[in-house]
């Protein structure tokens, strides 16, 4: 979409006068306010939302869709909070079908990889009364003697903070410790809706917002980089999500550590809030757009695939979004229990590739830090074997 398309949306004489003005702000590189973000949700449509969007998006990264060779582990689903839009944890008094793998299973799984291209390891999961601090750490330096050249993104705010809770340790010793161990970076995962009254009906137990802003804070400080992400489409009302956003922009003003952001949608199925519809696609590709309006700050937006399904992930990329996350290999299970159409969710490089190209932009595969470690726009994959 180039300029021109963005200088005709201002002579729509259908424009409403505050939408022009918002519109104005964009294109002078002038930061929206809370209540234009409102007011986007409020009277955006999703023509004039996806020029705006695709505007910011292409000064930033051109025409380029970042993904990455990833697999995730995650190390059991025995969780002691009780988030109720979550169909993954099983709680401790309820473990029947939970699952707890040992060191010697992650180690199998790390060594599955063995000589394959893959960049980085996911490692996330329920929150595990056993499973602390000095367990992980020495479990992540187990992982980095096999592979020294994996990225390791590690550990939700929300699982951070209850594992130094329980060693007794700050945030800042407890990320250290890991850091030392080698622990590079971490997810967005946790943050949810920062706005208190929404977080204390859908998720009350687990770690506060002003808790997950301060563990990424404090990891941005010490040369941890992280993501951030934020679940939408329940009972939250607009404001909120500008006011999540919001909070997450502050914070990426003073640190300038997050990498991306990653709207998350509710998925409704075997979980506590399942008698809440899911939103429509359009209403989640009104969201990717706002979310690259607004986060002016952060580089990238992310679809991650797995959760919003590949359809909707090549959709988005219309929609703002410049990232599509990675290869996965069917190693995640937090979606698939959340009832996502993606049921084994696995891509190979050639397949996210096509994918991309589908869509008429440009694929890049990246490290965790968005790095380029190749430029696919005229890669021939007829020529090698494709491990993943
Ligand atoms: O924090 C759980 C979400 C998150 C549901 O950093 C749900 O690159 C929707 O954060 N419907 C964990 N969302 C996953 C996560 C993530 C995923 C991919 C990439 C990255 C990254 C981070 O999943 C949780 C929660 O917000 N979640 N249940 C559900 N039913
Ligand atoms: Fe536990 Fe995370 Fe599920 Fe909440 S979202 S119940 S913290 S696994």
């Amino acid at each position: 979409m180039k300029t021109q398309d963005i200088s005709s949306l201002l002579l729509d004489s259908n424009l409403s006068k505050d939408l022009k003005k918002i519109s104005e702000k964009v294109i002078s590189n002038e930061r929206i306010s809370i209540e234009d973000g409102v007011l986007l949700y409020e009277k955006g449509e999703l023509g004039f939302l996806g020029i705006l969007a695709n505007y910011v998006r292409e000064n930033k990264n051109g025409n380029n869709v970042y993904f990455n060779r990833n697999f995730h582990i995650e190390p059991t689903n025995i969780c002691v909070f009780d988030c109720k839009f979550c169909s993954y944890s099983r709680l401790l008094k309820n473990k029947e079908d939970g699952w707890e793998l040992s060191e010697e299973d992650i180690i199998k799984m790390v060594r599955k990889y063995d000589g394959k291209p893959v960049t980085e390891v996911h490692i996330v999961g329920g929150v595990h009364p056993k499973m602390g601090l000095m367990y992980f750490a020495n479990l992540i330096k187990k992982i980095k003697d096999i592979r020294p050249d994996l990225h390791v993104k590690a550990f939700t705010a929300v699982e951070l903070e209850y594992m130094c809770r329980k060693a007794n340790v700050s945030y800042e010793e407890g990320l250290r410790i890991l850091k030392e161990h080698g622990q590079n970076s971490l997810p967005g995962g946790g943050a949810e809706i920062f706005d208190e009254t929404i977080r204390k009906e859908i998720c009350e137990d687990k770690c506060t917002s002003a808790e997950w802003l301060e563990i990424h804070e404090t990891a941005h400080k010490l040369g941890m980089p992280s993501n951030a992400t934020m679940l939408y489409g329940n009972i939250e009302k607009f404001e909120h999500r500008v006011d999540h956003m919001n909070r997450l922009r502050e914070l990426q003003d003073k640190t300038k550590g997050f990498n991306t952001f990653i709207p998350l949608k509710f998925r409704n199925k075997g979980n506590q809030m399942s008698h809440i519809p899911e939103i429509s696609v359009v209403e989640d590709l009104r969201n990717y757009a706002i979310s690259r309006i607004y986060m002016d700050n952060f580089g990238h937006i992310k679809a991650y695939w797995p959760m919003i399904g590949r359809s909707t992930a090549q959709l988005s990329l219309a929609f703002g979004v410049d990232d599509i996350d990675g290869t996965i290999d069917d190693s995640t299970k937090i979606y698939t229990m959340a009832g996502s159409e993606e049921q084994s969710p696995a891509l190979t490089t050639q397949e996210l590739v096509e994918l991309i190209k589908q869509a008429g932009r440009t694929p890049i595969e990246r490290d965790t830090l968005y790095n380029v470690i190749t430029d696919y726009s005229n890669y021939d994959f007829s020529k090698e074997e494709v491990v993943a």
